[in-house]
């Protein structure tokens, strides 16, 4: 399997997040992508290449103008309220929820940080834009040698990107490579793409995306949204919305679930994914459904990726593969480097 590596990915280094009224540690690290790189050398599997050329173009298809201009600026707007910022991360403290105005965009800076957010656990940083954009062009990169004839790529770049919408960044993601490998892929006449999520934690950046579309199928498997995060979306009574009414598909586990329950799941999935006849797969690879996962709560074993890579391969389908999260760090590289080897071995 043909790797992107984008190796500007530790340009995005937070130092904390807020958590239960408390900043600790960011979980989404640099080193997350260090030991899947580690691993997929150690292994040999397959090649590893740095991301091709690249124009925004490709961003500019999935997101809107004043985000990309908002996260492109933001950096130098957070430093020029106080120099003293350039030694702190950027995090947002107003939200316009229900009532509110998000029409007119605020002059100042902490107003629009809210603006394009929905929690305080993702702080932008120094490098966060220049992060985000070369993971986009390692997404992009992936899609168009997919196009070119592999039978599938990986793209292994960080911050993850489920949680980005269009127009707003939360939950560790700022720009959606799943999105812009799947609009990369419709762009150059693939005629239905399908995307199925398997991170822990629902994919509602992408879901919100296509919601309205028929062109492009999203399907996510995930901690319950009741109880897991992001809360507010994910539920499987969002079926999509008008042309994309039924091209929308939610299997919601509890926390706690076993790798049985979610294999079933993922079979269920896989029957909808080819009921459409998808020309192409984007998988949102999130690593984060391992038992030993500091912030989740399902219970897969290492050895199930392996399982879980020979189940994809059995779709069929050209595939694109984007890393998204997993946070126990030192196992993500094995985890991560099991289903594409899974995958490998049953692909033949
Ligand atoms: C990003 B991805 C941890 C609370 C959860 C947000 C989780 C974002 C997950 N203190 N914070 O889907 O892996
Ligand atoms: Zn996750």
């Amino acid at each position: 399997m043909l790797t992107l590596y984008n190796d500007q990915h530790a340009l995005h280094h937070g130092k904390t997040e807020m958590f239960r009224g408390e900043l600790v540690p960011c979980f989404e690290v640099p080193a997350r992508a260090d030991y899947v790189l580690q691993e997929l050398k150690r292994r040999g599997l397959g090649t590893i290449e740095a991301p091709g050329a690249f124009d925004d173009a490709a961003i500019t298809r999935v997101h809107a103008p004043r985000y990309i201009e908002f996260l492109r600026l933001a950096w130098a707007e957070w430093v020029a309220l106080d120099p003293a910022n350039a030694q702190r991360d950027a995090l947002p403290s107003y939200w316009p929820i229900r009532g509110f105005r998000s029409d007119v965009l605020p002059a100042s800076f902490a107003a629009r940080m809210g603006l394009f957010s929905f929690d305080a656990g993702t702080p932008l940083t120094a490098g966060t834009w220049a992060a985000a954009r070369a993971g986009a062009a390692c997404a992009f990169t992936a899609a168009r040698r997919l196009l070119q004839g592999e039978r599938a790529t990986f793209a292994l770049t960080r911050p993850p990107g489920h949680h980005a919408g269009a127009d707003f960044f939360g939950g560790y993601c700022f720009l959606n490579n799943a999105a812009i490998a799947a609009q990369t892929l419709r762009d150059a006449g693939v005629q239905r793409v399908a995307v199925l999520d398997i991170d822990y934690h629902h994919g509602n950046g992408t879901q919100a995306i296509f919601y309205e579309r028929a062109d492009v199928q999203f399907t996510s498997i995930h901690g319950d949204p009741h109880t897991e995060y992001p809360y507010y979306l994910g539920y499987a009574d969002e079926r999509g919305a008008g042309a994309g009414l039924g091209f929308n598909h939610n299997l919601p586990l509890a926390r706690g679930s076993d790798f049985s329950a979610w294999r079933a799941a993922l079979h269920t999935a896989l029957q909808g994914v080819a009921a459409v006849k998808p020309g192409a797969l984007v998988v949102s690879l999130g690593l984060d459904t391992f038992v030993g996962d500091p912030i989740s709560g399902f219970t897969l074993q290492s050895a199930d990726y392996l399982q879980v890579g020979a189940d994809l391969a059995r779709a069929g389908l050209p595939t694109v593969f984007v890393f998204e999260g997993g946070y126990a760090v030192a196992e993500v590289g094995v985890n991560a480097v099991n289903v594409l080897e899974g995958f490998a071995q049953a692909a033949g």
